[in-house]
Parts: structure tokens; sequence; C-alpha cells
């Protein structure tokens, strides 16, 4: 199975990214961990992008905070699939990063996800390998229903509270 890249622009974002880890993990997913910055430390980040694929990953997973082109610069360097995760890291409450990271031009795609979602940027990568890879696709569909239980379950339980 191919593996995932989860890179971060600072260690400060881990909170945020290990979230989508622990996802992987979850699901036997092999990741590698980086911190790699598009503005600190711009030629490593290059050089990861353009070796990714040679290297054995099939998606890279990018999250950064603020002036957040740690994505963009992946996607830059390779035409493996990028997802980005706007961390809220600022004053802004992380409508920057948000901003910064989906605002792609045309041609080099990021597939962005929720500020701070990182288990959403970790599921979408399992899908992306589950194309070609029927055990995760069968560990996808078991979690999908056993959340569509856990949600009967409220709402039968809101039924009888307030009906
Ligand atoms: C971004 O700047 C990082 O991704 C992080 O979210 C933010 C702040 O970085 P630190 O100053 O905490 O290292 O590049």
């Amino acid at each position: 199975m191919k593996k995932v890249a989860v890179v971060m622009g600072s260690d400060s974002d881990l909170p945020i990214v290990e979230k989508a880890i622990n996802c992987l993990k979850s699901y036997g997913v092999t990741a590698e961990v980086r911190v790699l910055s598009a503005h600190r430390t711009p030629a490593e980040a290059a050089a990861f992008a353009a070796g990714a694929r040679e290297n054995g990953f099939g998606v890279i997973i990018a999250a950064a905070g603020k002036a957040a082109h740690l994505a963009g610069a992946m996607a830059a360097g390779t035409t493996l699939p990028v997802i980005g995760i706007p961390v809220k890291s600022s004053t802004l409450d992380g409508l920057d990063a948000l901003l910064s990271t989906v605002q792609m031009p045309s041609g080099m795609p990021v597939a962005t996800v929720a500020i701070d979602g990182a288990e959403n940027a970790a599921l979408l990568a399992i899908q992306i390998l589950a194309v070609t890879d029927t055990e995760l696709a069968d560990k996808l569909q078991a979690a999908r229903e056993a959340n569509r239980a856990k949600i009967l379950k409220k709402d039968r339980e809101i039924l009888d509270k307030y009906n």
C-alpha cells in the first residue's frame, strides 16, 4: 500500500495534525510525518514534494496556519493528490489559513478540508488509497455503518426525551 505523507508548517500545528496521524494509524495506513515550511525551509519542502511519488507516497496531507502556503507548495512540486488542512493558529480564527490554502490557481488543485479538519483530511487520503484497495474500502464502509448506527441511537434518545 502507498504511504501518506503528513507535513506541517510548524510543530505548533501538531495538536491538530495528530488527529490525522491517529486516524491513518487506525486504518493501518503508514504515515510519514514531517515539519516542512513553505517559508522557513522552502528548499527542503520543494525537494520533499519532488521526490514524494518515487518515495512511495500516494497522497500528501499538508497542514499550516496563518499565510498557509505549504499545501500549495506541495502541489507545485508533485502531481500526487494534495490535501490541505488550514490550521487555526492566529488572531484571524483560521480564515487566513483557509483562504491561503483553498484559493489555488487553476491547474494546481489542493483539496482543502475545513479549518482544523484533520480527521477528514485523513479520511479523504484513505478514500483515495481505497480506490485501488478493497480492504481499505471495506474498513471505510464499516466505519460509515457504525457512524450511522450511532446517530440513529441519538435520534431515538431525542425522540424519547422530547416527543
Ligand atoms: C505556519 O505558521 C505554521 O504552519 C503555523 O501554523 C504558524 C505558526 O508557526 P510557529 O510560529 O508557531 O512556528 O507556518
